[in-house]
């Protein structure tokens, strides 16, 4: 691909950004609070337009309902417009009340199940007032003793909620079915991996796909594999990206090991499915415990900026060449030049090109959005628990 091609496919790039990584966030033992973090869903946005201001390329916020409920979702969407953005996926939050402690839609009991399902079905609701495309779920169900639940019920009860879920999207409206290894559930977990995810969404039809959260899997996954067999039979819909270094530790995207990012992208780039037309959504999930949210945000963007340009360098007529020929070390070699390539320069210029800074945390820093939502706002809420 030559540099031009490159940058064509980069400035059309698109990721979406997580309200709720711009709430205070911590792990069970502590939860640090920010100055400047937003007390409500229109500031979490306006946070977020900050992001795609010097980024250019994160164009989309993800709700969570009800960590981001509001009277009138209509013109939480106005809003976001004004701000020059728009509200991107609604994830469901069946894992958060007290009824939920042995299982949302998996739960024996049947109004649990009932109130869970009526939960995924008020978000479809909302995703007709804020023109959002895709529902994603994620299920914290499971058990932690063995003996404690009947295994194969739970997955009969998980098929029909899905499926009555499922029968209520609109013809542009889609599913994405998240897996998980493990936690909160220990012992068994009732959508555990991509193939339970997959399975389902088979019965289910064209608009349920998985959602990959590269958080979720056990250490040693390939996750580039799961990418590309999901591309195949085009069930991938869409990615929660994050990093981690031991469970699903939220670090920003590409953190602890941008070679794993390059080598997922390089999926992406070979099954032709970066360009947004694809379908496929290319999205944060990430808590920023204790740095500071919005350059960490702007930085995982850069992450994904990065490792996509990497994956369009690849030489794909010499890798071809040489997978063809058997060739083992010319093929590895192909894929190794691209990584090795200092791509900062040519994104400093595609951001000149677009009328950005060409360091986008350098131009954020120099704006002074931080000082002033700092003077501002008092008050900014954890992640997660209301606003
Ligand atoms: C669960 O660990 C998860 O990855 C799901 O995507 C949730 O909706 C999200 O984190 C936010 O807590
Ligand atoms: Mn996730
Ligand atoms: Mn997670």
């Amino acid at each position: 691909m030559t540099t031009d091609a490159v940058k064509a496919a980069l400035s059309r790039q698109e990721i979406e950004l997580p309200s709720w990584a711009f709430g205070n966030s911590g792990t069970r033992f502590k939860v640090f609070a920010q100055p400047g973090v937003p007390r409500s869903p229109e500031e979490k946005i306006a946070d977020a337009a900050v992001v795609h201001r010097y980024t250019g390329v994160a164009p989309s916020v993800a709700l969570h309902i009800p960590w981001d409920k509001v009277d009138d979702y209509a013109a939480l969407a106005a809003y976001a417009k004004e701000q020059g953005v728009r509200l991107g996926a609604i994830n469901s939050n069946v894992f958060q009340d007290d009824d939920y402690k042995l299982g949302s839609v998996t739960n024996p009991d049947p109004a649990v199940r009932r109130k869970a399902t009526d939960h995924l079905l008020e978000c479809v609701d909302i995703m007709d007032a804020t023109g959002s495309r895709d529902l994603k779920l994620w299920f914290s169900d499971g058990t932690n003793y063995p003996g404690q639940d009947d295994i194969q019920d739970r997955q009969d009860r998980l098929a029909t909620a899905l499926k009555e879920v499922y029968d209520r999207l609109g013809d542009d409206q889609r599913m994405l079915l998240e897996y998980k290894l493990f936690e909160p559930a220990f012992y068994t977990t009732d959508v555990p991996d991509w193939g339970t995810s997959y399975a389902h969404c088979l019965e289910l039809g064209p608009k349920a796909t998985v959602c990959i959260d590269t958080g979720h899997h056990a250490p040693g996954t390939n996750i580039e594999f799961i990418v590309a067999f999901l591309l195949r039979t085009k069930k991938l819909g869409a990615f929660d990206f994050n990093s981690r270094f031991y469970a699903d530790d939220d670090l920003m995207v590409g953190a602890a090991d941008p070679f794993q990012l390059f080598r997922i992208m390089n999926e992406i780039v070979r099954g032709d499915a970066l360009d947004p037309e694809r379908g496929i959504a290319f999205m944060l999930d990430q808590c920023h415990n204790i740095e500071e949210k919005i350059p960490a945000i702007i930085r995982s963007v850069m992450n994904v900026q990065e490792a996509t340009a990497k994956a369009l360098l690849v030489d794909r007529d010499v890798l071809r060449k040489a997978q063809q020929e058997g060739d083992v070390l010319g093929a590895n070699a192909a894929l190794m030049d691209a990584y090795n390539t200092d791509v900062r320069p040519l994104l400093a210029e595609l951001r000149e090109s677009q009328g950005l800074e060409p360091d986008p945390v350098a131009a954020y820093k120099r704006s002074g959005y931080f000082e002033q939502i700092t003077k501002d706002r008092v008050g900014g809420r954890q992640a997660g628990w209301g606003a």
